[in-house]
């Protein structure tokens, strides 16, 4: 990766996965893609240079590609879950006519793509302990069905034109950073916010319901590894289970607990977001990602949640 564009850079990922990326390559090799309405601001701002790139406009992702001389695009937009269930043309608009655009422009360009799946590929049928990497997927919500669509277009376009394609399937990311917006997962960023604004949290997932997540820092670690990883060694390409930690709403609220003693939680469950959450994998198996790229993570449940709350407090000064 010389020159990197990242398509979506003032987003939850985006912004911090722009700034590391800054970090390894310089402020000048990383272009931060973004759509109007959504302009980068402060740091991600100042310390390199933007671009305007709407995925659904072609021309726009042709220019910064040509502009900058990118050789590597991470893709990082789409709608959430919960969003893409009341907008699904614009959902299907965005995640896949999107990626098609995106696709073309690095099979002409010589681009490698960084286009992320999620655990939303999954549905009922797939087996949800230990979810195989290869395995059923079926999803029934529009979010699952265009992440299965990127896994497989983002294939094709490797076995077809020989476009340097690769992906990880995300887990609910957690962040102190920029939050998330419309997803189903969201609730195990939400709850940090309420611990340390002093709020009882409503918690709109059923007690006992398993999900994997993971903390930004090694989702940001996955993102820049695969892409850095010795193509050779790569049996999958789109896209990896990776994995951390896997828990239950009472199960972080417990942890929270230990450092917010008087904090309080009461369920008020949300069924769509229930029907999503019951239709993705307990914890998945990232023992592909391991073998192939040396996939590993940093953060455990208790360790993330000293951070979080450590960073949440300084942030908003409390
Ligand atoms: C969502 O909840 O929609 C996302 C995801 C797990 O893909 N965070």
């Amino acid at each position: 990766m010389k020159n990197i564009l990242v398509i979506g850079s003032t987003g939850q990922i985006g912004s911090e996965l722009t700034m590391e990326l800054r970090k390894r390559y310089g402020g000048d090799h990383v272009v931060a893609g973004y759509i109007v309405g959504a302009e980068p601001k402060g740091d991600l701002l100042e310390s390199g240079p933007s671009a305007r790139t709407n995925v659904t406009d072609r021309q726009s992702l042709e220019m910064a590609v040509k502009e900058f001389h990118i050789d590597t695009i991470y893709n990082l937009a789409a709608l959430l879950s919960v969003v893409a269930e009341s907008r699904p043309s614009m959902a299907w608009k965005i995640g896949i006519d999107g990626l098609w655009n995106v696709l073309e422009v690095a099979r002409e360009y010589g681009c490698a793509v960084f286009t992320p799946s999620s655990i939303g590929s999954f549905g009922l049928e797939t087996p949800h302990v230990m979810t195989p990497q290869d395995t059923i997927q079926r999803p029934r919500t529009m979010y699952g069905i265009t992440k299965v669509t990127t896994e497989l277009l983002s294939d094709y376009y490797f076995l077809k034109y020989g476009v340097d394609t690769r992906a990880v399937r995300f887990p609910g990311i957690i962040s102190n950073v920029t939050p998330p917006g419309g997803g189903t997962t969201d609730y195990a960023v939400d709850i940090y916010y309420s611990a340390v604004k002093g709020e009882k949290f409503v918690c709109p997932i059923k007690e006992g319901t398993l999900m994997d997540m993971m903390y930004m820092p090694d989702a940001l670690h996955a993102a820049i590894t695969l892409m850095e990883a010795d193509s050779s060694r790569l049996v999958h390409r789109n896209a990896f289970n990776i994995a951390s930690m896997s828990f239950a709403p009472e199960t972080i609220y417990a942890e929270i607990k230990k450092h917010v003693p008087t904090f309080e939680m009461v369920y008020e469950v949300d069924p769509l977001k229930q029907a999503i959450a019951d239709s993705w994998p307990d914890c998945m198996d990232d023992s592909c990602a391991r073998r192939e790229w040396d996939w590993k993570p940093q953060y455990d449940l208790a360790s993330m949640t000293v951070d979080m709350l450590e960073k949440l407090r300084a942030r908003l000064g409390k």
